[in-house]
């Protein structure tokens, strides 16, 4: 698909939207349950291109997994039952896929070689590979261990005391898939709270996994048993229809089902900050994961701050927080997400580069943004670059354009979001 109309000058949006299934979470449900002993079921797994590839990878693994109606089984024998592929891993444009598979081979004694495609040979991997490499795994790859294809062996693990030199859960998860391995103790520390998705499931599986002052603590040698996992919806993917019901003049949008983990929540408090017409209602009943329905009605807002710890709470969420800012009174400022440049694209020079061809007024600095509100949006030919958190907030932005938005690359929101345009365009009045 080269490029397609986008629906501008809606008058406003109106109805509900159940969100699929989170995105973290579904790949860690396939993995545990892969790592773990016993059938594991997921229900509203979702099936995005990303955890599609991460299934993929999990079968060339040797893993029994089916999905009959809408409900995926999984047949886990263990970290001893994953064998050694005869075809190359590949995960597509997926950084949570090979960075969490690479720590779950870094222990097993046999070859492996990850590949994906030109965004996922961009993105370092070095943050993984180095740690993975002092317990014990054995890895190459292209430029000195930094860019795909890899190749590990993996093996005996020992246990490590790291400090993550960034705020990333991908490198938490990683080392914890690998310390489930190792002989010991495995400890670490993260200079800023990271989603905790990974830890939850270490628990729901029946392992222990402990966190005390932001030192995360794992034993190694454990078994993980099989469970049932219900995938809540994926607050990434609710972002942007929150912003779209908070600057759409008019407009009321209820969200149902969306994962309320406050590792994730940061973009409610943005909205609460910036003055957005915001309700929560939390589920009642206990879950691993918590969720609930959220309501947005469209208001006036505010130009705000956002840094610190609240980055990683909000990380995938920065482009469409800048949309938002756009349409907000007076300046927002983005500063401490330098993490933004190693995503599917240099998520600082995309979205500033795209949102100018739209009219709005925003600068890139090095570690992040500066916007400045309102901006009437007018038409344009814009692209997503291949990263579907760009495509799904240009859609977003079109809504307000005054003019045709056409936007290239759109395919690369199945990535996440298969189902995005028909959910929006039932929202449209
Ligand atoms: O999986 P991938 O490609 O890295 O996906 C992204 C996204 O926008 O969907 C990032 F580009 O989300 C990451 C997120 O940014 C998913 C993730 C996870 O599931 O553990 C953690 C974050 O990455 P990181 O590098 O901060 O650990």
């Amino acid at each position: 698909m080269a490029s397609i109309k986008l629906k501008t000058n809606v008058n406003k949006l109106k109805g509900e939207v159940v969100i699929p299934g989170d995105k973290s979470i579904s790949h860690r449900s396939v993995m545990f349950g892969a790592i773990a002993h016993g059938e594991t079921t997921v229900t509203n797994f979702l099936p995005g291109e990303d955890c599609l590839s991460t299934i993929s990878c999990f079968r060339k693994l040797g893993v029994k997994i089916v999905e009959e109606n809408g409900q995926l089984r999984i047949d886990g024998q263990g970290f001893e039952g994953l064998s050694e592929p005869d075809e190359t891993l590949d995960v597509g444009n997926s950084g949570t896929t090979i960075r969490l598979l690479m720590g779950i081979l870094a222990g097993r004694p046999f070859f492996s070689t990850l590949v994906g495609d030109q965004s996922i040979g961009k993105r370092p991997m070095t943050r993984v590979t180095e740690p993975l490499k002092q317990m014990g795994a054995v890895i190459d790859a292209r430029k000195n261990g930094t860019y795909t294809p890899i190749a590990i062996r993996g093996g005996r693990l020992t246990p490590i005391h790291y400090q993550l030199p960034v705020a990333s859960a991908q490198v938490k998860s990683a080392l914890l898939l690998a310390g489930l391995q190792a002989e010991g103790e495995t400890t670490i520390l993260e200079p800023a709270a990271t989603r905790d998705h990974t830890e939850r499931m270490i628990r729901q599986f029946g392992g222990e996994i402990h966190r005390k002052n932001g030192l995360i603590t794992v034993k190694g040698e454990q078994r993980l048993t099989a469970s049932a996992i219900h995938v809540p919806g994926d607050i990434s993917s609710a972002a942007f229809f929150l912003v779209a019901g908070a600057i759409v003049p008019g407009s009321e949008i209820v969200l149902k089902n969306v994962g309320l983990n406050p590792t994730r929540t940061g973009i409610l408090e943005v909205l609460e900050k910036m003055g957005a017409n915001l309700t929560v209602i939390k589920n009642e009943a206990d879950s691993f994961e918590p969720a609930g329905d959220l309501i947005i009605k469209s208001s006036n807002l505010k130009g705000t701050v956002v840094e610190g710890g609240l980055i990683p709470r909000l990380i995938d969420e920065i482009p469409i927080i800048a949309l938002m800012a756009t349409q907000a009174e007076g300046t927002t400022i983005i500063k401490d997400a330098e993490e933004l440049k190693v995503k599917e694209t240099n998520r600082i020079d995309t979205v500033v580069a795209e949102l100018r061809k739209l009219g709005a007024s925003i600068e890139a600095t090095p570690d992040g943004m500066i916007i400045t509100g309102r901006s009437k949006l007018k038409g344009g030919a814009v692209s997503s670059h291949g990263d579907h958190r760009i495509g799904m907030m240009l859609a977003i932005a079109a809504l307000l354009s005054d003019g045709g938005v056409h936007l290239e690359q759109p395919e690369s929101i199945a990535v996440s979001y298969p189902n995005f345009f028909s959910h929006l365009n039932r929202l449209i009045h």
